[in-house]
This record gives C-alpha cells, structure tokens and sequence, in this order.
C-alpha cells in the first residue's frame, strides 16, 4: 500500500507540472485522482484487503495522500488563475462594470423651468429672444430715460452706442407687445447681463419676468396671479406681502417680500433679522411703455413682474453661496 501511495503520489506531482497551468487540464486531473471513480478513491476500496493490523496506518496513509493531493491541486489552479490575471491580453470578464454617471439640469435651469411652468399652467405662453438688444427695446421703450442710472457704462455691457446686452429680459416683452394685441399672457425666462461681480452680483445672472394685458387687468389680478405664484413655488402656507415700490416701466410698483424660509419669519441671518425676503418686483405698466407699443392706455391695463432665479433657487435649496451656481463643481451640481 506504502508503495502505492508514493507511486500514485509521484505520478500526480509531474502531472501537476506538466499541465502548463491549463485550468482545464488542472480540472481533468482534479477528477482523475480525487473524484468519486479516482485513483484514490479505487486505492481507498483496496483498504479492505490490507491485513486487519496495518489498516489503521494505511488508512492514516492514504487521508495524508488526499490532503497532499487537494493542496498541491489548489496551489496549481491559483497559481493558474494568477497568471491568467497577470497576462497583457486576459482580463477579468467578472469584475463589476463601472456605471456611467447620468446627467441633470443645472439647479438655475431647473428653478426657472418651476417658474415659467407655474405661469404657463396659469395661461402664461414662454417666449423667448435675443441676449443682445437694442438700446431702444433695452431701455427707450421700457420709459428708462436716457440719463438713469442704469444706462451708465458702469452697470451695462455696451456692445456698441445703440447695441447692448441685455439687462433684463422686458425688451423681449416689448417685441411681443409690438407684434401682438391684447390680451396677452406672457413668461419670459433667459439670461441677462449686468456690469457687476461681487459676493451677491455675477455679470451673468437669470431673470424671468411676466405680462399679462388686457381690457380690465387690475392690482387685484396682479395679487392674485403672484399669490397664487408664491404658494405654489414656496408652499401653501407660506406668508407674503405687497411693499410700495419705483420702477420706470411700472406705476403704482410693488415689491413681493415672503415669509423667510430659513426661520418662518423669526428673524435671522439671511432675512436681516427682519423675518421677510424680498423675491420679486412688479407692478402696473405705465402707460407710456403702453404708448410706444401703440396701444391705447386707456383701453388696456396690465401688470408685469420680474424676479431673478439665482436667487430663488438659493432660497429654495438653502444657498449661502451665489458663485456656487458658476463653479460648475460636480460636488456641488449632483446635489440637485
Ligand atoms: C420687473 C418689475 C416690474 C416688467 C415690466 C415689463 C414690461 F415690458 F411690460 F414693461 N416687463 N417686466 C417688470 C415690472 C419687471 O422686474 C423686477
């Protein structure tokens, strides 16, 4: 039996060595000695035949044979699968692929997509026009005379003396108002420029504004329609207010103020301690915006309002940071 096993033992060794660290030739052996009809198993039935006195040793014999075959087989099928793993042209098929990452809007395109469809399902129609504008349509025709503020070098971009970039997206309510009669219903969302870079100011921002005109549009219907607006976007029970307010192309003007989102209106670090935000201008347009459109202001009203989506969008995610919005930091933008 002695001799068996280290017969039996030596013919496996060179097998093992000569199988070239083929995985399937390793399997092959694998049965031939140690499967249910293997050479050890045919060595162990020949157990029996052993005299009654040596069978406890040739049996202890042969479960060593066994041990000794299983851990040289194992050694060789790592050794074989390292290799494999090793070699230029063999790669892991089993390895988890990588998924790629899915994109998604900026969070300024998705709050002013909120917006403008917030307005649209009140029967607001989305336009949209050129960044680069007329002085006329810019500020002419917006009733912005040619000595305010806002016309000096230091807040607009010029592109040339009667050519600059927006400031605002009302001239594209202008064009409209020219193209089209009352009533009219519209949301204007785009890109707008300002010559102003600070903590709170970026020389590209996002604006949407409103216009709504017609035979007997009232304050009350601006109310309504911002009221309406406020509790849809910032919740249903959200406080806001109607603060007096100037603005060139509106009279009366009114300044929209809600509810300070981060303290409920206790006052805090972002409210000032005053418990309001201020979110939006609007206001009845004056009449001699009406004029050079050529409508006749005294058979139209109508309201417009105008709020900038950076803004809102750092008061709905809780924002502290406007440069946050042009950093394009993945970190950040995955949060939306
Ligand atoms: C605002 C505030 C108040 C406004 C006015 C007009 C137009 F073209 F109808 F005259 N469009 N938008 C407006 C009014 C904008 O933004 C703070």
């Amino acid at each position: 039996m002695e001799e068996a096993v280290h017969k039996l033992l030596e013919a496996a060794v060179k097998e093992i060595a000569t199988s070239g660290s083929n995985l399937q030739e390793l399997d092959n052996l694998r049965i031939r000695y140690l499967g249910r009809k293997g050479e050890l198993t045919q060595l162990f039935k020949e157990l029996g035949r052993v005299p009654e006195g040596d069978r406890p040793a040739a049996g202890k014999l042969l479960n060593e044979l066994k041990v000794e075959l299983e851990n040289r087989l194992s050694a060789a099928v790592e050794g074989a699968k390292q290799r494999l793993l090793e070699g230029r042209e063999q790669f892991d098929v089993t390895i988890p692929g990588r998924r790629p990452l899915r994109g998604r809007l900026h969070p300024v395109t998705q709050i002013s997509f909120e917006v403008s469809k917030i307005f649209n399902s009140l029967g607001f129609e989305i336009v949209e026009g050129p960044e680069v504008e007329l002085d006329y349509y810019n500020f002419e025709a917006l009733n912005i005379p040619k000595d305010h503020p806002a016309r000096d070098m230091q807040d607009t971009f010029y592109i040339s003396d009667d050519v600059v970039l927006r400031t605002h997206t009302s001239p594209l309510q202008v064009r409209v108002m020219e193209k089209h009669r009352p009533p009219l219903r519209i949301i204007a969302p785009g890109r707008t420029y300002r010559c102003d870079s600070d903590a709170t100011h970026t020389p590209m921002f996002h604006q949407v504004e409103g216009l709504m005109v017609g035979e007997d549009i009232s304050f009350g219907n601006l109310k309504g329609i911002l009221t309406i607006f406020v509790h849809q976007m910032f919740g249903p029970d959200v406080a806001l207010r109607f603060r007096p307010s100037f603005f060139p192309f509106t009279e009366p003007s009114a300044e929209v103020d809600i509810e300070c989102v981060m303290c409920r209106g206790q006052g805090c670090r972002v409210c000032s301690q005053t418990g309001w935000l201020e979110i939006l201008g609007s206001g009845m347009v004056d009449p001699e915006v009406f004029k050079m459109v050529g409508y006749d202001p005294d058979k139209v009203t109508g309201f417009a309002f105008g709020m900038g989506i950076e803004r809102i969008a750092m008061l709905k995610f809780g924002i502290d940071d406007l440069r946050l919005f042009f950093e394009n930091d993945l970190r950040f933008l995955r949060q939306f």
